[in-house]
């Protein structure tokens, strides 16, 4: 028989205890407390880590003369091929054997011929176009070919227009990576008012395609009354696998415009099937760099470009889909491609993740897509949007003048100098960027960040910095590869994909990696481990003396 007055205390006893051993279990600990863990800043450099600038062709920088083209120098890591542009001015059928062997492209890919006018450069202008897949799945393996990376161990599935190529696709036999050739976006065309000029499709791909010419001054049909608008909306207009068509085109006003395909629209353009084509102001002696594959700076800009102007380059933004992206990935035929994409996946729910410049995100913008300047230049940007979303072009140092809204030259009064330029889809700007330290159009030399500001834009994947951040940066400021010079290793920890895999945290490196880097585990607290143990011990002992006592009270 228990006292009842020690049942009593007891269950005061168990009703107090509890509260305390919520208080004292174990995971209350890790929330606050006085014993913060340990910092795990043993990454001194991240893994996967890779060289900022690769330094592939150094040769390729200096301003050479090749097939007597004058081509540029070009201070970036990568920069573009001379040897393409030397048969991008004079046309395939042009170049020397020595030359056209250094390029990727085939002996159609670009013909010029008949100076019409008389004015010294060539007026028919044949261009071949193809259209190849990056980052598709092989039915070789378990990889991605021909590979392109648009980030650190980033691959989205894309797909581009391209200048007809020749040789592999690929760097060499042991490679996936695709050559430089081939890579997003969509190339730049520059034709000349009043050239004629026909584009041929040759579609190499598995989907029908096409290409609208938007803005650009054309015909609805061909000569022949052949389709000519590029839009096919997938009918039997389109250019079907293994099919070719040619669009003819003869513009009389200039400006900068967009190409694209007019196929699945809202897919096809997201999957990379957009580029620009710029056409430059009639003038004698006129050569044109007809494409511009890379990061945007034009080696050999046209005669008119040049009366204005000291540098020009062509500035494209792109976004990518992951999960569309993706579905080019996940099968082998077409049949269910199309079914994936077209059918279970709904534009209506994209979203973009990553936000291109010249095709590559930071920090491969570092790469190729710079620009390189001195004080006191005139810069023509041509500005190409084709997201889905706008893009807030802002310059970091200096003030931009807006010349040219979608292609078009705006009177004097109405070129409006901007800190932010807004682009939506599909729109284009020519900018005017000056380097006159005067405190408005330039606060002075150094590396100026120049990016997307609506704030998004700037990150990969939702991890910032990224995205279409890229530099102008003063010839002072650029080191022998290319890179800028800040501190050393001042992008390294950027340059691999555990940092966009956000395996490591935003401030793994540097002196304050102890303060910020990774919270180790937690250091237990040996004390209230000890007294859960004994409360929860405590509350057991009770409820069993308890039980214990009633089961005897009710058998008496
Ligand atoms: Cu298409």
């Amino acid at each position: 028989m228990q006292n009842k007055y020690i049942r009593l205390l007891s269950l005061l006893l168990i009703v107090l205890l509890i509260p305390l051993a919520v208080w004292l279990r174990p995971g209350k600990f890790e929330e606050a407390d006085l014993n913060s863990p340990s910092t795990q800043s043993r990454l001194a450099r991240p893994a996967g880590f890779e060289k900022p600038c690769k330094d592939e062709h150094p040769e390729w920088r200096q301003a050479q003369t090749i097939d007597g083209v004058e081509i540029a120098e070009s201070l970036a890591c990568s920069p573009d091929n001379p040897y393409d542009i030397a048969a991008f001015v004079k046309g395939v059928n042009n170049v020397s054997m020595p030359t056209l062997m250094n390029t990727h492209l085939s002996e159609d890919a670009l013909t010029k011929t008949d100076d019409l006018d008389g004015d010294g450069d060539p007026d028919i202008i044949r261009i071949k176009l193809e259209v190849i897949e990056l980052n598709g799945k092989s039915p070789d393996g378990d990889f991605l070919i021909p590979g392109y990376d648009v980030l650190p161990g980033v691959q989205p599935g894309l797909w581009v227009f391209a200048p007809k190529t020749s040789d592999m696709a690929v760097k060499h036999y042991g490679s996936n990576q695709a050559n430089y050739f081939l890579r997003a976006p969509s190339p730049v065309i520059r034709v000349e008012q009043g050239d004629q000029v026909y584009i041929t499709l040759e579609n190499t791909h598995y989907f029908p395609h096409t290409i609208h010419l938007h803005g650009v001054d054309h015909p609805w049909r061909t000569v022949d009354g052949g389709e000519n608008d590029g839009d096919a909306h997938g009918g039997d207009m389109a250019v079907f696998p293994g099919d070719s068509h040619t669009y003819e085109l003869k513009p009389r006003t200039t400006g900068t415009m967009l190409y694209h395909c007019h196929v699945q629209t809202d897919k096809h353009v997201m999957m990379g099937m957009a580029g620009m084509i710029i056409v430059e102001e009639n003038r004698p002696n006129n050569w044109l760099q007809t494409f511009n594959i890379g990061g945007g700076h034009v080696r050999h800009p046209s005669v008119g470009v040049r009366e204005e102007y000291n540098q020009e380059y062509d500035l494209h933004y792109q976004s990518v889909d992951k999960r569309l992206a993706k579905i080019i990935q996940e099968a082998n035929d077409p049949r269910l491609i199309e079914k994936k994409m077209n059918r279970e996946f709904n534009m209506t729910e994209s979203r973009e993740n990553y936000f291109l410049l010249n095709g590559h995100a930071f920090p491969y913008t570092l790469r190729d897509d710079l620009i390189v300047t001195g004080p006191n230049e005139k810069i023509k940007l041509r500005v190409a949007n084709t997201q889905n979303s706008a893009v807030a072009l802002h310059f970091h140092g200096h003030k931009a003048t807006v010349t040219h809204y979608d292609g078009i030259k705006q009177p004097e009064a109405m070129q409006v100098i901007r800190d932010v330029v807004d682009i939506s889809s599909a729109q284009r700007v020519d900018i005017k960027l000056d380097t006159t330290n005067d405190g408005l159009h330039n606060d002075g030399e150094g590396v100026w960040m120049f990016h997307d500001h609506v704030e998004t834009g700037t990150t990969n994947d939702g991890v910032e910095p990224g995205g279409n951040i890229s530099l102008v940066v003063y010839r002072d400021y650029i080191d022998g590869q290319g890179m800028p010079k800040l501190h050393d290793g001042a992008f390294d920890q950027f340059f691999t994909s555990a940092y966009y895999a956000r395996e490591t945290p935003m401030w793994a490196t540097g002196e304050f990696a102890h303060l910020l880097g990774e919270a180790g585990p937690l250091a237990p607290n040996y004390l209230k481990i000890t007294a859960f143990g004994l409360t929860v011990g405590l509350l057991f002992a009770l409820v069993f003396y308890l039980v214990r006592g009633f089961k005897k009270g009710a058998a008496e």
